[in-house]
């Protein structure tokens, strides 16, 4: 049988499941999204997705059609009916389909709603084992100003072109620094590093999304009493980190060893990032709302 996916409140196969070319989430990049993962029949944190997804949506005045109750429900179910315990979850909401222009007012036809869950295609287990080199992008990471990097939209292009460097340089991620220099986030994750055995990662009002994954290591680090600092950093002070890590839904927690070419540390994975993991791992089997599957 093949995957069975959400749309608009009704399960359809995924090769039947079609959008309009005129919608504006396709035109215009119009349009919200969550990257969620599931846990051996948990959804972690799923309500801290979906206050994300909603917060998103009203940054961009984009209603949706639901409540907040029932898209959680229409998550859980498209887990169900997949029969996945083990997932990762793409729920969008764009504007819907209207005529050409991009005056929102144009899709009078309501907004569309997809939830897609599949099986998770986990980085290879060596990254984690020997740690991800990375490198600085030159493209900037947007300003707050323009298109706020806490609005989670489907206008991606941005970590895209980011993302078009990493590959270009051999190396899987990109890390994006503020239009004045500072440390901001990577492609699709979260920074952090460690240094004088405090944990700091960037403000995420200077250009980063608000991660889960984020969210869920400073709930860990305040817990273990760790010292942490949200605080801005430049490029040098990843240079002569003793950790560097990434944080995501995907990827959750993956040290990072190698930066533009300079090793970080002692060129392996640090001590607090394989505790904070540890840890992370603990969360991911009972921070979330569980289902079973039939
Ligand atoms: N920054 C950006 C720009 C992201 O897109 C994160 C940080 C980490 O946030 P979470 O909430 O996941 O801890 C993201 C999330 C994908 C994919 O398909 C991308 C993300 C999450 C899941 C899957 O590439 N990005």
């Amino acid at each position: 049988m093949g995957l069975s996916v959400y749309l608009n409140g009704k399960f359809v196969d995924r090769d039947k499941a079609y959008v309009s070319i005129f919608d504006h989430g396709l035109l215009y990049g119009d349009g919200v999204f969550e990257g969620i993962r599931s846990y051996s029949g948990l959804v972690f944190r799923l309500k801290g997705h979906i206050d994300r997804l909603y917060r998103s949506a009203s940054a961009i005045q984009l209603v949706i059609p639901m409540k907040k109750d029932a898209l959680m429900k229409a998550v859980v179910a498209t887990l169900k009916k997949n029969k996945l315990k083990d997932a990762y979850i793409r729920l969008v909401v764009t504007r819907g389909p209207g005529d050409l222009g991009l005056d929102p007012r144009k899709c009078r036809h309501g907004r569309v709603i997809f939830i897609i869950a599949d099986k998770v295609a986990l980085y290879p287990e060596r990254y984690y084992r020997e740690g991800l080199h990375i490198i600085t992008a030159k493209t900037r990471r947007n300003l707050p100003q323009a298109l706020n990097p806490r609005i989670k939209s489907l206008n991606y292009l941005n970590n895209i072109l980011a993302k078009l460097e990493a590959t270009k340089s051999g190396v899987e991620e990109a890390l994006m620094l503020t239009h004045d220099g500072y440390v901001a986030e990577c492609t699709g994750d979260n920074i952090f590093i460690v240094s004088k055995k405090t944990l700091i990662t960037s403000p995420t009002k200077i250009g980063a999304l608000e991660g889960i994954t984020r969210d869920a290591v400073i709930s860990i680090a305040k817990k273990r009493k760790i010292i942490f600092r949200e605080k801005k950093f430049k490029l040098n002070e990843v240079y002569k980190a003793d950790e560097c890590f990434l944080t995501g839904s995907a990827a959750e927690i993956v040290p990072v060893v190698r930066i533009d070419k300079k090793t970080i540390g002692r060129g392996k994975p640090g001590k607090l990032t394989l505790e904070l993991r540890d840890e992370f791992r603990k969360l991911t089997k009972i921070d979330g709302i569980k289902y079973k599957i039939d």
